[in-house]
């Protein structure tokens, strides 16, 4: 398929035409060369508290709350939205990942699990990760 260029704004498909600024969106929200799939890959630091084949958990560097803890999985899934079928039992595994993670750090019951899904719910990284929120009363809704 042949895209013709026609302005700095518009590319011209055959038949639709995009703007750039929404095609750019798109490979970045695609991309996977986040700072989590850095840290995924050992190529950036993270006080990473759990980890195994499938994902790992790490502390937040600007934390919510006394613990603030991420899962995210090694596959770059940048979105919960643009998981499939086929990562069912990856989802789940992380979910039992955040239950050990906040057994190991003590927060008995009392945790709250976060997936914020797209820019206009407040997600900035677009690598799929869990918040594990805790260490302190959580008042519902969160805003
Ligand atoms: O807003 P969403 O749901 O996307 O959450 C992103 C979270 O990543 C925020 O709570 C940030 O504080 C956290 N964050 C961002 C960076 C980062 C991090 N946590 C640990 N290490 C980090 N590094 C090295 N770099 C970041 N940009």
């Amino acid at each position: 398929m042949r895209l013709v260029p026609v302005s700095g704004e518009v590319v011209i498909l055959p038949a639709f035409s995009y703007s750039l600024a929404k095609l750019n969106q798109r490979d970045f929200v695609m991309s996977e060369d986040t700072i989590f799939g850095k840290i995924a890959r050992g190529e950036a630091d993270a006080k990473i508290v759990y980890e195994d084949d499938q994902c790992l958990a790490f502390r937040d560097m600007f934390p919510a709350a006394p613990m603030h803890i991420l899962v995210i999985p090694r596959k770059p899934i940048p979105r919960l939205c643009d998981a499939e079928e086929t990562d069912a039992s990856l989802l789940g595994h992380m979910m039992l990942v955040a239950n050990k993670v906040a057994e190991q750090e003590g927060l008995g019951d009392k945790f709250r699990l976060v997936i914020n899904n797209g820019e206009g719910a407040g997600q900035s990284v677009f690598h799929l990760h869990m918040h594990i929120i805790g260490g302190r009363d959580l008042s519902w809704p969160p805003g």
